[in-house]
Parts: C-alpha cells; structure tokens; sequence
C-alpha cells in the first residue's frame, strides 16, 4: 500500500472545469471555442488564485495576530520559473486541471507553456531565493519574500551566425500576467536626494529632493500541503508627477512626462552581472527603493493603524535576511526610520536594528564584495551617508575595546580613509546584524578564515553556515515525474516530497537490479523526451543513445567552461590525428547552457568557441554519432526542469575555493545525474553524503591552489607538458573553430597562456584522466545506475526544506505558525 500525502484537491474536475468557463467569460471576454491556450492559461491561474485566497487571508491573519515571528527574506531577485504547475502541484489540483483543460479540448502542455516565465534573477542567488520562499511556506512559517518586479527580466540570450551571443530584452509583462496584484493602496514614498539640515532642537530632518512611489504586486506563495499562503511582494516604480503641469502648458508635451519616465526607470531592469557587483546609482537607487519600501511596509502590516507604533518589539515581529550585500542599505535605512521618523535614540535603534538583519554571503570573489563610494551615497541619500558614518565611528570605537591591533581596526573600516571614501557593504552587514552565514560548509569556513577573517577573529559567535538547498517540488516532483513515481514507488509513500531524507530508504533498492533498471528505464524515458523537446524548441537532432553529459550555469572564468571546451577539443583532435581509434569513443553528447553577462567579453568569447565548436564537431563525418555538442540558448529555469533529469553527467568543475556554494550541482544528484566536480562548494558536502566512490573527483584542492598561486603560476609550462593540451589549444589558434581565422579566439587563447587566473591549465591534466574512469563506469549501465541511485538517495540532505530548518534554528529562532 502507498501512502499518499500530497495535498487533496479542494476542487472537483467539473467545478474546475466551470470556473475556468467563468474567468473565460467574465475576465478574458471569449468562448471556450474562442480561447486559445494563453486564454486558458490566464483563466486557470485566475481559479487557482481563486482557490488559495481563503489560505492567503487566514495565513496573512494568523502572522498579524499571533506571536510567531515572521521571515522578510530581502532579495534583489527571484527567479521564479513559471507558477501555474507550480501552483497546482502545491494546492493539489493537478489532476483536477489535466482533467478540466482537456475537457475544453486543450492540451495542458500547451496551456503550461502559454506561461512566460519571470526571470527576475541571473543565477543560483535569484533561485536560491525562489526556492527559499517556497519552501518557507512548506513548512508553514511566516513569510514576506521582499523584491522588485523589474519590468525586464534576465536578458534573452540569442547566438548570431557567428555564434556570438546576442542580448534582446526580456519584456516579460508584454502578455497578461495573472499572478501578481498590484495593489495601489499599500504604496511608500520613496525619497532621493536633498540633504540634511539640523533642526532647532538638534535633530535632524532630511529634507529630499525627489520621490517615487512604490506600489507593491503581490504574489501568492502556497506552500506544498502546508495550507499557508504567503506573500511574495515586489515593488514596482510609480511616479507622482504624472506629468510637470508648468511644461505641460508651455505645450511642451514630451519634455512634459520627462520626470515620469525617470521615476519609472527605477524598477525598469535588472542588472545582468552575476557574481559581480555594479557600481552603477541606479542599481544603488533599486536597492534603496525595495529596502525602504519593504521596511516601512513591515512596520506597517505589524502595527496596523498605529501612530507611535513600540517598535523596540520589532525584532519580535520580523527578522530580516540580508540576501547578499544588495539590501545592506536596509540598515542605515532602519536606523534612520527608528531615529528620524519615530525618534528613538541612537542606542535604543542600533539594538533594535542589530537584532532585525542578519546577512548571508554568497560568494568568495573579493572583488564582488559590493563597495559604494561615499560620494554617491552622499549625493543620493545624504542622510544614510551621515548614519553610516556614525555607525564606522561606533564601531572602530568598539573594536578599539577588544583589540590594540590597529592594522586590523584599519582593516576592518566600514568607511575606508582618503580622498574617495568607499562604504563596504559586507562590513557593514557584518557589524549591523546577528548573523552572518556562508552558504556551504566549506564557504563558511572561507568565509571566517579568509574574506571576513578579522570580524570572525573578534565576533566567532556571528558567523555559522548554512548549505544550500532546493525545493524537491519543483526540482524533482515538476521536472521529474517519472522518477516522483518510482521513488514514490520504492518508499511505499510520497511522504518524501515533504521529508527529503527519506530518499535514504532507497539506498537498499540500489541492491536490487530490477530496481536500478526501472530507474534507468526512467532515465532514458527522460533523455527521450528531452530529444523531443530540443528538436522542437532548438532544432537539434540528440542522440537518446548516448551519454548525455551536461554543464549548465553562468559564463564565468571561474566556473571553468573552458576546461570542459578543452578537454572537449582535445578528444576530437585525438580523433582526427588518429591516435585514438573512432570505434572505441564512447559517444557523448555534451550540452551547454549559459549566459555571459554584456560587459563581460572573455565569457563571451567562450560562448562563441563553444557554439563553434559545436559547429565544426557535428558536421564532422568522422566524429559522427560518437562526439556532439549542443548549446541550447536562453538557459532558464524552464529549460533546467528539462534538461535536468534527462542528464547522466553533470559537471561542477570550478576552481576550488570559488564557487561558494552551487545549487545545479544539488539538483542534478537528486534526480540521478552523477557529478564530475572539484572538492569546491558544496560538492564537498555531495560527495560526502553520496560516497567518495560515487562521485568523480578531480583537481586540486584549495590548499593546492593557494600553494601555487603562492609558487608562482604560470600555465605555459602546463602547455608544454601536456602534448593534448597543448594540441587542444593549437586547435583553437590555428583556425580550425573560425573558419581559418587565426585572430578570432586570440584574446582567450593569449589568456589561457598568460594569466589563466583559474588555472584551468593546471586542472586539464587530472580533468582528461578522470575522463577514462567516466567512461568505463558508463559502459556498464547497471553499475552506473546503481551509482546515480545511491545519489538520489543520499541527497535528501539538500532540500531546501533543510536549509530553512537550519536558519530557523541557528539564524531567525522562529518556526511555523501555531
Ligand atoms: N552566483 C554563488 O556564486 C551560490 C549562489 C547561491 C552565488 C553560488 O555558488 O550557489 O550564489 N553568488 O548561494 C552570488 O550570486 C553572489 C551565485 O549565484
């Protein structure tokens, strides 16, 4: 007997099937005869809002009037993924809609895919966050998810002739949206600019010189089987001037709505860096606009209705998460709300905003630790400038108490010295929060020891970790229903779509070769359906019979796609030179998805290597059949939930010490992919759980790296003694991948030779030899798979469902709603 948890429908086929002619009708104005699968998309999302409305109320209601505390999760992005399938399998009216959609005689394939998905987010950090917030409701715990509803999301991403990539804008609002509310009658100011001036009785009072409205959309976020709803909400720029009457009647039409625009640009686009920081005002003016905004909106739904509101329980109403140094400004915005607006002293607001925030970081890239001038500051908000200030002066005061080391309160300046002043925002998350976490074990300790080594020397109790996680409904249960089934199938209940551990009761079955044959069968059912799909949406011709070996995630040096390209290259001009005979090549399909950002011309240039390889490699005769490359463009999280669990080989290859923490890595073991990775992020934390005997370990380690770097690095020496190497990159300069160009990849290549700042030349070596143990593995599908299995099954650790349980113990001390 199967136990079956999953959520019970709240709605019958027919009923489903009724409100669904109702908001055809009523909202979208056609027939069901006229409706077309975005018609019906529209109108389904419409019943199941419908549906959660009650859930959202009484979710909403029960955190105002109860005493649990609530989770503002602060994040520049959410990348969400689309929310109709998402939303179905949460309330449990999958079946119920399947069943309605066909009945008017549509497919609910198409219906799904009428959903344009918001991509509010560039990479891990962005999902991170999206699953975060799922799985908070999940567990039933109270929750705003705090953002901004850019009108253009992650660029999309196009390849010219010449395999370059091209960016076009991503107006994902340009369809009806059903999802979010906006609701006008919830807005904030917003204020820029101006300054301060010291009034009579020595406060001061920032008087600015220009405003926006933020008006919040909100979205519903249901939990899985939690029966709570809550509430993503993003904020949207308005304007207050809709136009300037004075220009206006000078006739002066255009120039008349000039200050509209401007206010509006605010929530206009998301940045593209990923990893990166943007020094740019208008992404501090982003930043500012959804901190200030969600802070006041708190105060607001917490003290509904008060004027002198007793804000020194505020830490007992929410706790904010710092996601990354983007809502760091929150701080001096807090302070500042405490101070100015409701006039408590310094010292009663720095204890309340201390115990409000907590700050994770996610990355160890010093470079992409966030610094704003002070000057901008200054000039844009004048008087978080001067609050920031002040909380430098307290702190290095307080420093000078716990140590006589003045190199180290130098080094720990919130505000640095000099004529440019700069303002770090990792320092001053740090210092004004409780928490500071790294987002995998190995992270973390990097993270104490390195990057924020002298705070962890004087503050060892701030800093904790906390790994990474994803949701297994939308990772497993939506991508992957053939193995939802089966491991359903194997546990006797689906109980773990709640508690991911459980996979561990798989682990026997991996005895069990008929067992391990239904889960390849799964697997190469997947591959299947992934052909099927890249032949529709790309135009590719995959090969379902080969090893599908996958590398998904940001263009980034560090990452390393120009190790996987190499040795890729390497083994083809193995194959034309001969020395290695066509008939014994396992063959391989290697699929690439990532974007580069616009600025960011090495990883562009990789990009258009590794789509001209693929141009040469497959219209090669004599690698046909054993060596194909594909690269998907535009890698979303619609083309994740495919690609994801057709993959056999997943790779994770990052130069140890710099991928913080990764989450793809999670997601392609929990749906049977093995890895080929480095001992970086949280691939340490994989390889521990799945067995060092199930998991590809290649390269060196941190200490190796840091070694070398100390050595000296130099990676033409890496060329000359590695003759496949060295061929691989000959093979790049010599034309052969730029229709006998020899200038095209020459940046990349003089680069590699160079500089190789991730010393992917030094890694090559150990990459290619890994490559023979791969191989032999895969030729034996029942001891692969028995492999990928013992992955699934020792993967349940990193559910996001976990990780939230780990900042509700050692970060936020709240838990769900009573
Ligand atoms: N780029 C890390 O690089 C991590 C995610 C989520 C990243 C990645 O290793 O898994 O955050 N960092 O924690 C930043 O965005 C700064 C990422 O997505």
């Amino acid at each position: 007997m199967t136990e079956i948890t999953a959520p019970k429908s709240p709605v019958t086929t027919e009923e489903f099937t009724d409100r669904i002619r109702e908001q055809l009708k009523y909202a979208q104005g056609v027939t069901p005869e006229q409706a077309t699968p975005a018609d019906v998309y529209v109108a389904s999302s419409l019943v199941v809002r419908h549906y959660l409305q009650d859930a959202w109320f009484k979710t909403q209601q029960d955190m105002v009037n109860g005493n649990t505390k609530a989770v503002g999760y602060l994040s520049a992005e959410f990348l969400m993924g689309k929310q109709l399938r998402n939303a179905l399998l949460n309330a449990g009216m999958i079946d119920q809609f399947d069943a309605a959609v066909e009945g008017l005689g549509f497919k609910p394939q198409d219906v799904i895919d009428a959903e344009y998905e918001p991509a509010l987010g560039n990479g891990g950090l962005g999902r991170l966050a999206a699953c975060f917030i799922d799985s908070l409701a999940s567990l039933g715990v109270p929750a705003f998810g705090y953002g901004i509803q850019y009108r253009y999301g992650i660029f999309k991403q196009e390849f010219d002739k010449d395999g370059k990539q091209v960016e076009k804008p991503e107006y994902w609002l340009a369809n009806e949206e059903p999802w979010g509310h906006t609701d006008y009658n919830r807005s904030q100011r917003v204020n820029f600019g101006g300054k301060v001036v010291t009034k009579a009785d020595g406060s001061k009072e920032w008087q600015p010189e220009w405003s926006v409205r933020a008006v919040p959309v909100d979205y519903m976020v249901p939990g899985y089987a939690s029966g709570r709803v809550n509430t993503l909400r993003l904020w949207t720029a308005k304007s207050y001037d809709e136009f300037d009457l004075a220009t206006f009647n000078k006739s002066d039409y255009l120039n008349a709505v000039k200050p509209k625009v401007k206010a509006e640009d605010i929530s206009k686009i998301l940045y593209p860096e990923d990893s990166t920081p943007q020094g740019k005002a208008l992404r501090l003016e982003q930043q500012y606009f959804f901190v200030s905004a969600s802070i006041h909106d708190a105060i607001r739904v917490f003290y509904p209705g008060q004027d002198k509101p007793d804000l020194t329980t505020f830490p007992d109403k929410i706790t904010f998460q710092l996601n990354d140094t983007h809502p760091v400004i929150g701080i001096p915005e807090l302070m500042r709300v405490l101070i100015d607006e409701y006039g408590y002293d310094w010292n009663t607001a720095w204890d309340i905003t201390t115990r409000t925030f907590n700050y994770t970081c996610h990355t160890l890239l010093p470079e992409a630790l966030e610094v704003w001038p002070a000057k901008l500051i200054g000039e844009l908000l004048p008087r978080h400038l001067e609050i920031i200030k002040a909380i430098n002066t307290n702190f290095l005061a307080e420093l000078a108490t716990k140590t006589r080391d003045k190199a180290k309160i130098d080094r720990m300046r919130i505000v640095t010295e000099g004529d440019n002043p700069q303002v770090r925002m990792a320092y001053l998350a740090t210092a004004g929060g409780s928490h500071v976490n790294g987002v995998a074990a190995l992270h973390s300790e990097l993270l104490k020891d390195v990057t924020l080594r002298d705070f962890s020397d004087i503050y060892p109790d701030k800093f904790t970790n906390v790994t990474n996680g994803v949701t297994p409904r939308r990772f497993i249960r939506l991508a992957n229903p053939r193995l939802s089934a089966l491991i359903t199938e194997g546990l006797g209940t689906d109980r773990w779509l709640s508690d991911l551990e459980l996979l561990k009761g798989l682990e026997p079955l991996a005895k069990d070769d008929e067992f391990v044959k239904k889960f390849a069968a799964v697997k190469q059912a997947n591959k299947e359906d992934f052909a099927a799909y890249a032949k529709r949406e790309y135009g590719f011709e995959l090969d379902p019979n080969t090893m599908f070996n996958t590398m998904v995630k940001r263009l980034h040096e560090y990452k390393r796609q120009s190790l996987k390209i190499l040795a890729l290259i390497a083994k083809y001009a193995d194959i034309k030179s001969g020395k290695v005979n066509v008939d014994d090549v396992l063959p391989r399909t290697v699929i690439f998805g990532a974007k580069a950002a616009p600025g960011y011309y090495l990883a562009k240039m990789t990009i258009q290597l590794i789509n001209n390889v693929a141009r040469v490699v497959n219209n090669d005769p004599d690698v046909k059949g054993k060596l194909n490359v594909y690269f998907p463009w535009n890698y979303n999280v619609r083309l994740a939930q495919h690609l994801i669990p057709a993959t056999d080989l997943d790779e994770q290859i990052s130069q140890a010490g710099k991928e913080a923490s990764g989450t793809g890595n999670m997601k392609f073991a929990l749906n049977g992919a093995m890895t080929v990775g480095t001992l970086d992020g949280a691939n340490v934390e994989i390889r521990e759980r799945v067995g060092a005997e199930n998991f590809f370990l290649f390269g060196m380690t941190v200490d190796e790296v840091d070694k070398l770097y100390e050595e000296g690095y130099s990676p033409a020496k890496y060329y000359e003694a590695d003759p496949r190497l060295k061929a691989a990159i000959d093979m790049v300069s010599d034309g052969t991948f730029s229709n006998g160009d020899r200038n095209t990849y020459a940046p990349l290549v003089a680069d590699w030779l160079t500089k190789d700042w991730f010393m992917t030349l030094a890694d090559f070596t150990a990459y290619t030899e890994i490559q023979s143990d791969i191989e032999a593995l895969y030729r034996q599908p029942l001891e692969w798979n028995r492999k990928a299995l013992l992955n699934v099954a020792n993967s349940g650790y990193f559910s996001s469902d976990r990780s939230i349980t780990d900042y509700l113990e050692r970060i936020w001390h709240t838990g769900p709603l009573a």
